[in-house]
């Protein structure tokens, strides 16, 4: 090779070495020239945020949550917020057979007793079935004996349901004890409480309603309560159910008289009462929202209880 050759060769490697290079340097930045055009719309850190999704507030009472608290509302086992609520705008008062007047109770699907059960009333349920104990014809204070017509006292939850079921069968319709939500919108404060949260959760929460208003002492004849110098009765025991003045929807005794049982638990082995009774006189006792609670197999002078009937399973 002579040396035009050589040199020849040497510029023609030269040549082809800065094409090499060239080459290669457009392959160690990939895409170089494509992002940095790419329209700003496809890069995150450019786009618009997402909407703020904001969790909804939890609705029932933070009590509900508490350790070794009922966690459930139910009614025959199905959770209370389940079983559909039926308007009874249309749902007419009655008078079933043992003549105890029902009226609707709006927001709810029954017609509620505007008396407590009477002894009368339990006694004929007593004559008709065998087996019922007869703590009931034994309730007194005091020397103080009851009439037929006053509520029906030592007799448990268990009692009352057995009572309800009689009844149901006898007239064809459904009676049982009132949800404790059901006895709320009775007595006015059933659009202020959660019902889907525990009775134990609301027991005393509204602090300023009583069956009678918001006034403290009641104004005489409020109902039938313990006996102190303000609140002012004619009655040491029981009374005559009716005997003093009615609710807005026409329902005498839901505060005072007895105690009325309701299907709800208030723990698992309790059950929730409603009202206060005839002994009670502290103004805690005597709210609206107050829930008192005893074994369902438990009898007690102070407990008694009302029944319902359901909407349109013959009531109304
Ligand atoms: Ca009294
Ligand atoms: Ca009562």
């Amino acid at each position: 090779m002579n040396r035009f050759t050589k040199i020849l060769l040497c510029l023609l490697a030269l040549l082809m070495a800065g094409f090499a290079v060239t080459r290669c340097g457009q392959r160690t930045r990939p895409n170089g020239p494509d992002r940095l055009n790419a329209p700003h719309s496809a890069y995150s850190a450019s786009a618009p945020p997402p909407p703020a999704v904001v969790p909804p507030r939890p609705q029932l009472s933070t009590k509900n949550n508490e350790p070794g608290t009922p966690q459930r509302v139910t009614l025959n086992d199905q959770p209370l917020a389940n079983i559909p609520q039926l308007s009874v705008t249309r749902a007419r008062s009655f008078t079933n057979s043992l003549g105890v007047k029902f009226v609707p109770v709006p927001g709810s699907n029954i017609l509620m007793s505007i008396w407590e059960t009477r002894v009368q009333d339990y006694a004929s349920y007593a004559a008709a079935n065998s087996g019922v104990d007869d703590a009931w014809k034994d309730a007194e204070f005091i020397g103080i004996k009851q009439g037929p017509d006053h509520p029906v006292v030592n007799v448990s939850w268990e009692d009352a349901r057995l009572f309800c079921q009689w009844l149901s069968k006898k007239e064809g319709k459904i009676y049982r004890l009132p949800a404790d939500h059901e006895w709320s919108l009775a007595a006015g404060i059933g659009n202020r409480e959660d019902p889907r949260a525990s009775p134990f959760s609301k027991d005393r929460e509204i602090k300023d309603v009583f069956p009678w208003g918001t006034q403290w002492p009641p104004p005489r004849y409020a109902g039938n309560y313990g006996s102190i110098p303000s609140i002012l009765d004619e009655h040491r025991f029981t009374s005559p159910v009716g005997s003093y003045a009615p609710g807005k929807l026409g329902i005498y005794d839901l505060g005072g008289n007895a105690y009325e049982w309701c299907e709800d638990e208030y723990s698992s082995s309790s059950r929730v009462l409603r009202g206060a009774s005839w002994l009670n006189f502290k103004p805690d006792d005597l709210l609206s929202s107050r829930r008192s609670l005893n074994d369902p197999s438990g009898r007690d002078i102070l407990n008694g209880f009302r029944v319902v009937v359901v909407v349109g399973a013959g009531g109304g």
